[in-house]
């Protein structure tokens, strides 16, 4: 009796010293978590959460800044040579898709992807991957509602509106969003003739600055502007290129689509600016549920749900704390 007790004890203290999850404490979980723009706050807030979900179930989570095809193919390797048993990502071009897929499997790695979602080489979406994106036309519905509540709240003329639509046709999520913000807007008795396309050659500021810079110069016709696109940056680039021009926030509307801090920012500034709002999205749904799907994949076998689609919620200067709290951030 007390020999078997004394086995036991032994047991339990060995599976301490492996630490908790006794089923796989030979192998510990880590877990991949790949980024195309590591600088943009989104994906910084991503990252935030999806550590919060390696503290809570002890796994190690590796980030990885990924703004290529070549450097997501070496982190993928790498993940594999550490002994991780999959990875989340948000790939730097969706048509890398079979790729990846295939680098995955020869790597012998789960994967999901996360905001972007990859293509075929038909360019449809791989279904096979589990993914989870925000309801993209929805949202983009979303930012055309606020755009025409806004412009109608100012007793703007329509006809002297300007808007500028920050494009990244490549990315289907981009083009659903901007596609769904054209839908409201024109429904709203907004002129379709007076949306400007503003292609960006990357979802950054800086370049949805570029963007919108020619389309407000090409147009000196408009007394106001309106902007957005895909993303908080794209609205901010389009924001300060306005600015540039004299249209200031009297004059300037844009809505962009994120509200991590790039949003908070501006409505942080004294005085408003050409930014006036924003739909909120969950970049806690998107960096600590994804990584725990992946982690109950890795050690229960069940894989995450194929197709995931977040929602937004928009807000502004005068409410972004309450909206946020509301959407548990
Ligand atoms: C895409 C955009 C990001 C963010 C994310 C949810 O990846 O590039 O800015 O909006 O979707």
């Amino acid at each position: 009796m007390q020999r078997r007790m004394f086995v036991s004890l032994i047991a339990a203290a060995a599976a301490m010293s492996f630490g908790a999850g006794a089923a796989h404490a030979a192998d510990p979980v880590k877990i991949g978590f790949i980024v195309k723009q590591p600088e943009e706050p989104w994906f910084q807030d991503e990252w935030k959460f999806a550590d919060q979900a390696a503290k809570e179930k002890g796994f190690t989570l590796v980030k990885i800044g990924a703004q290529s095809g070549d450097k997501v193919i070496t982190a993928i390797d790498n993940l594999a040579a550490q002994k991780a048993q999959g990875f989340v990502i948000c790939t730097p071009d969706v048509k890398l898709g079979p790729g990846i897929v295939a680098k995955a499997k020869a790597d012998g790695l789960k994967m999901m992807t996360v905001d972007d979602r990859l293509v075929d080489g038909t360019g449809k979406p791989i279904e096979s991957v589990p993914h989870m994106g925000i309801s993209a036309s929805k949202i983009g519905n979303q930012v055309g509602q606020a755009l025409a509540d806004e412009i109608k709240k100012r007793g703007w003329d329509m006809k002297e509106v300007g808007a500028i639509k920050v494009s990244f046709e490549q990315l289907p999520t981009a083009h659903d969003r901007t596609s769904g913000a054209v839908e409201t807007l024109t429904a709203a008795g907004f002129p379709a003739a007076n949306i400007i396309d503003a292609p960006q050659a990357k979802t950054d500021t800086e370049n949805a600055f570029n963007a919108a810079n020619i389309a407000i110069t090409k147009n000196p016709q408009f007394k106001h502007w309106v902007a957005f696109g895909l993303n908080d940056e794209a609205a901010l680039g389009a924001t300060r290129a306005a600015e540039g021009r004299g249209f200031k926030a009297d004059n300037m509307i844009a809505v962009g689509i994120g509200g991590s801090e790039s949003a908070i920012n501006e409505f942080k500034k004294p005085s408003a600016t050409g930014f006036f709002g924003t739909v909120l999205i969950s970049p806690k749904r998107h960096g600590y549920e994804t990584s725990l799907d992946m982690y109950t994949w890795i050690t229960e076998g069940k894989a995450p749900p194929p197709l995931t689609l977040t929602t937004g919620a928009l807000m502004e200067r005068g409410n972004y704390e309450e909206v946020r709290k509301q959407m548990g951030l």
